[in-house]
């Protein structure tokens, strides 16, 4: 009797950290393919897929922000250029991308600022070789938000104190348990 009262407190408590966890940990994802993290952008021969991709601001106190990341799976050599084709000066070039070669960008708060100033939201982004591998990079939306994993954990923690705090006192052997002992 005992022991299913325990049972049943023990999936309580661990439904109410994952219902915690769970829901603090869930951000809405940014359309289409990215996250609040990661962006995944394959470059193939002679286009961007996708070649429109949203991401959100970073967090401005937290500095949480998504890194995108290009890997060129095409046959060709291709270059990530950020900035409008023809552009003098583009924000950021990859250089020449090999095949199989990866570029890299985190969108953090500098670089936000710096494509914001220039583009507004909507960031457009090119291969130098290759006229008409053409694509856009939408920040927008609210900015990431914090995650607040510690006050889940914490929670967790208090959960996981109270009962402990309860099974110990049950433990302590009663006049019933001694006598079926
Ligand atoms: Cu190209």
């Amino acid at each position: 009797m005992l022991r299913r009262k325990l049972v049943i407190l023990t999936i309580l408590v661990l439904a109410t950290a994952y219902f915690f966890v769970s829901t603090t940990l869930a951000h809405t994802p940014s359309p289409p393919i990215c996250n609040d993290s990661i962006c995944n952008i394959d470059i193939h021969d002679n286009f961007f897929e996708p070649n429109n991709v949203t991401i959100r601001p970073p967090h401005p106190d937290t500095g949480e922000s998504v890194t995108i990341i290009w890997v060129n799976h095409g046959s060709l050599t291709h270059t990530v250029t950020i900035g409008a084709r023809g552009s003098a000066n583009p924000v950021f070039d990859s250089g020449n991308l090999a095949p199989g070669a990866t570029f890299e960008l985190t969108v953090n708060q500098t670089i936000y600022s710096q494509l914001i100033q220039k583009y507004s939201s909507s960031v457009p982004y090119h291969c130098k070789i290759h006229s008409g591998m053409d694509a856009t990079l939408n920040i927008t939306g609210e900015p990431i938000p914090e995650y607040s994993l510690p006050a889940s954990l914490l929670t967790l923690a208090l959960a996981s104190v109270a009962l402990w705090t309860m099974l110990v006192r049950h433990r302590k052997p009663t006049k019933d348990a001694l006598q079926s002992n």
